[in-house]
Formats: structure tokens, sequence, C-alpha cells
């Protein structure tokens, strides 16, 4: 045993058998660096100019819908194609690549241009969730030859997000992602060997040890998994081991809602600003049998370390080496459970 609060130290990652570096002593540094304002916030509730409220024509030509709910859509712009004929270029071994087949879609989360999640009434959120269960089920069902629906969300310029109106992202796979991948050899290894999830095991340890949890509700847990590289990393995880969003029953999908709404708000009450993220769904794979092994969670990485514009840089040791971070998950995660429930202003 040694003092983790002290001590520069090694984490484990479970889910994906990497490790990362933690150096708590830093974390007392002082700052040099820049601090800005955070911009203010003043969009209004519908943007005539905006590719994604109600009615307003895409960059494509076709035009929204006047949609009151979620409203989705074919990515005009897609990442990957439906039409490409599957081969592969085995001329050399070192040079190896194989065509990739996906689906690509835009999720609009709400037809008011001014919110986000951390904005909208659980209720408009539950009916997020609805969407993101009912677009996994029918894109895996319409294309057998899909292994795997990835939902997601970047929030915020400072991640990339190209439009502030409310959206996320769904990019469906012919094979597995990276991180899918290694989550999946993970987790089936662990089933095998102990006949539980690997994420069962894990939260009953945390709801032990509560050091880490910030908000807990009947089915749903957010915590800063153990193993955190971003500062302010959350962990959402299913209190039962389900597959998928579309498994969730109508207690359980409230639950959701309420733990994405519970997280978002706190993340803009800890800068007062609206706190950016990439976020999304690990559900089990489509279309490819029974998946004991998986365990439905989703995956919050905010960027933000100290104020509203100071973000944490992966450079230099974390891209030559292993990441690192200063604050501790404990000291995130007492800093998260601390702040109010209620978005500010
Ligand atoms: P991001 O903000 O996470 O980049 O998502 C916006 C997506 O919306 C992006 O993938 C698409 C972009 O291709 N898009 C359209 O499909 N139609 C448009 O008119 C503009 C942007
Ligand atoms: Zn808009």
């Amino acid at each position: 045993m040694f003092d983790t609060n002290e001590v520069p130290h090694r984490r484990f990652n479970p889910l994906t058998n990497e490790w990362l570096l933690v150096s708590p002593h830093r974390a007392k540094r002082p700052w040099q660096g820049q601090v800005e304002d955070a911009p203010p916030d003043t969009r209004p509730q519908y943007d005539p100019t905006c590719y994604l409220c109600p009615g307003n024509e895409r960059i494509g030509g076709n035009k929204n819908p006047d949609y009151k709910g979620t409203f989705v859509f074919d990515n005009d712009f897609p990442a990957l194609l439906t039409d490409v004929e599957s081969a592969e270029d085995t001329r050399h071994p070192l040079l190896k690549a194989h065509t990739e087949r996906g689906i690509c879609r835009v999720i609009c989360f709400s037809p008011r241009h001014d919110w986000t999640l951390a904005h909208m009434p659980v209720k408009d959120i539950r009916r997020v969730v609805d969407t993101w269960a009912q677009e996994t089920t029918t894109l895996a069902t319409e294309n057998p030859w899909l292994t795997y629906v990835q939902v997601f969300e970047n929030k915020g310029a400072m991640m990339g997000a190209s439009n502030p109106h409310p959206h996320g992202q769904i990019w469906a796979t012919e094979h597995f992602s990276q991180e899918v991948t290694k989550e999946d050899a993970a987790q089936k290894a662990y089933f095998e060997a102990h006949g539980v999830t690997l994420l069962s095991e894990y939260l009953a340890e945390e709801q032990r040890r509560q050091e880490r949890i910030v908000f807990a509700n009947a089915h749903w847990t957010v915590l800063v998994p153990f193993w955190a590289v971003w500062p302010f990393e959350v962990l959402l995880v299913a209190n039962h081991p389900v597959q998928m969003i579309a498994d969730l029953d109508d207690a359980g999908r409230d639950d959701l809602a309420e733990a994405v709404s519970q997280i978002t708000i706190r993340y803009d009450n800890i800068f007062k600003t609206s706190f950016p993220y990439s976020m999304g769904f690990h559900q089990a794979p489509v279309n490819s049998g029974e998946q004991p092994h998986w365990h439905l969670h989703a995956h919050f990485y905010p960027p933000l370390l100290r104020s509203a514009t100071v973000k944490k840089f992966m450079v230099g040791y974390e891209m030559l080496g292993t990441p690192q971070r200063d604050i501790t998950a404990e000291t995130a995660a007492a800093r998260l459970r601390e702040q109010a429930t209620e978005r500010f202003a």
C-alpha cells in the first residue's frame, strides 16, 4: 500500500488493458499560463443560419422538418459509405488495408438552438434516450452486415463540434472500432473467468468504497473511474448488466436520462461554463449473437482542467509514452459531487 494522494503511480484500466500515469503531487503546482474568460453564451432559441434548427435548409440542400422533439437524418458528409465492395490489400504484410462500410447519422436532441443536454428537462432527455435505442435497433435490423452502432456526442468548439445546436452522431460500422475491440476482449476474458460482467464486479467495489461515486439512482451510477485519464472523466454504468440501451425498461431509461442530466449540469457548474466533452455509449455489438459479457455504459471525456478555458493537453509524454493526469480521480469525484444539482444561472 502507498498514499495515492502523494506518490506518483501507475493505474490500470481493465476495460482496455492499458495503463496511465498519475502524478498527484503536481496538482499543487502554480499555473502561469493564460486564463481567459469563457465567451458568454448568448444563442437565440432559433437561429435562421443554423443547419440543425427546425425548418432550415442544410448544406446539402435538404430541409429540416419543423421537428418538436428529436430529429435524425443521414449525415450529408458521411465518413463511411454503404456501397463499398469488400476488398483487402495484402501485397505486403506491413501495408495492410481493408475496406470499411458504415452508416453515419446526426441526431438533433432538441429544436432549441440555445440548449444543451444540461439545459434540457429530464423528460426531453428521455426522448433522446429513446432515439438512441430506436436508432441502434433499426440500423442493426435493417443492415445485417453491421456489427457495431456507436452513439456519441462531440460537444463544444473545443472538441471540434461544428455547431452549438444540441446534437450527437451515430456511426454504425461493419467492423469493430479500436476501443470496442479492446473492451470486447477485456469483458469477454473477465466474464469467462468469473461468470459475472467486469463492470458489475467493478461497480460493486465502487459502491463499497463510495469515494469515486458522483451520483446514483436505482438503475444508473455516475462515477469517476479509478483509471480516469481526463481530469473530469466519468463513466455511467448500468447498475445491472444490460447489453443495449434498447434493453432498458421505462424506469431504466428515465434513470439514464436523469444521470445524463445530472452529470452535464454538474459539469457546467464546475467552471460556470458550457462544459465541452466527447461522450458516447458502449453497447454490445449487433448482429453478433449472444453477448453476455457486455455491460452497457457511457464514457464522458471532457478536456477542461482548471477553468472555462484552460484545458488538458494530451501531448508530449502522453503521445510518446502513457497518458498522465495530475488531480486524482478521487479529487475530481469530490469536486463533481459537491456541485449543485441545478444548472447555474
Ligand atoms: P459535429 O458537430 O460533431 O461535427 O457533427 C455535425 C455533423 O453534421 C458533421 O458530421 C454534419 C457534419 O458532416 N452535417 C450535415 O450532415 N449536414 C449539414 O448541413 C452540416 C453538417
Ligand atoms: Zn439551431
